[in-house]
């Protein structure tokens, strides 16, 4: 899963900080965030195929924000938590709403890969407990918001983009600073830490395409530690 590293020029310890700066694919956004080009194409196949066992037991659904507004983006989730919303507000339970089960295991694939994006991204011993799995057809978005129902925002969260391509929105500490767009495409991984954590974010809605492993979808796999 981690790929090879070119031997840095500089040897020893200073080379090695050097190299993990700036590896090849690897694309630092603001301090704690950190774009992992291509990271999950090797395992892309056997993530989308997890993606549709997950969606046999908790079907993809659009969530109604506490405001009373169906999303655009439809939604599930695997692991001992899920992230839900409704009329009553934005939290983690161990339940689907749907259905009222417990939602779907982590997948060994999805457990492996975000294990070995946050190792990479320098956050090693990474141990999500839950999987928000966003599903994007063209013209649906994620507005600037902020991730802030996990209980430990010290946890990074880790995001793998399958599907079509998209522009991520990164803003700052307040929803008015201007965000940075960075195009994300299949296979991209994100590694979200430190610094970075709290800042506003959000998705442009995926121009119309069609994937060979998605057909017409963008979806987004967020592996957090929300327990
Ligand atoms: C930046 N999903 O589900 S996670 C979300 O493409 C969400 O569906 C994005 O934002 C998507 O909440 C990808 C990107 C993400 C998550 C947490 C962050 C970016 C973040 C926390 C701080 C800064
Ligand atoms: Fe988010």
């Amino acid at each position: 899963m981690t790929r090879p590293r070119k031997q840095s020029a500089v040897p020893g310890a200073l080379g090695d900080l050097l190299s993990g700066l700036a590896a090849p694919g690897r694309e630092a956004i603001v301090e704690g965030a950190v774009v992992l080009r291509g990271f999950a194409l090797p395992e892309a196949d056997r993530l989308a195929a997890a993606v549709a066992v997950v969606a046999v037991a908790a079907p993809f659904r659009r969530m109604v924000t506490p405001g009373g507004y169906a999303m655009s983006v439809a939604m599930t989730n695997c692991g001992e938590a899920g992230w839900v919303t409704d009329r009553r507000g934005y939290r983690y339970q161990a339940t689907d709403p749907e259905t009222g089960r417990p939602w779907p295991a982590l997948p060994e694939a999805f457990r492996r890969l975000a294990a070995a994006a946050a190792a990479t991204a320098g956050f090693a011993g990474f141990v999500p407990d839950a999987c928000l799995v966003n599903r994007y057809a063209p013209g649906a978005k994620l507005s600037l918001h902020q991730d802030r129902n996990e209980r430990d925002y010290a946890q990074p969260i880790v995001s793998v983009s399958l599907g079509l391509p998209a522009t991520f929105l990164f803003g700052g500490e307040r929803r008015s600073d201007r965000p940075r767009r960075i195009r994300l495409e299949h296979g991209d991984v994100v590694v979200w830490g430190g610094p970075a954590r709290m800042a506003f974010h959000g998705v442009e809605a995926p121009v119309e395409g069609e994937h060979p492993l998605t057909g017409s979808f963008r979806i987004n796999l967020t592996f957090r530690k929300a327990l």
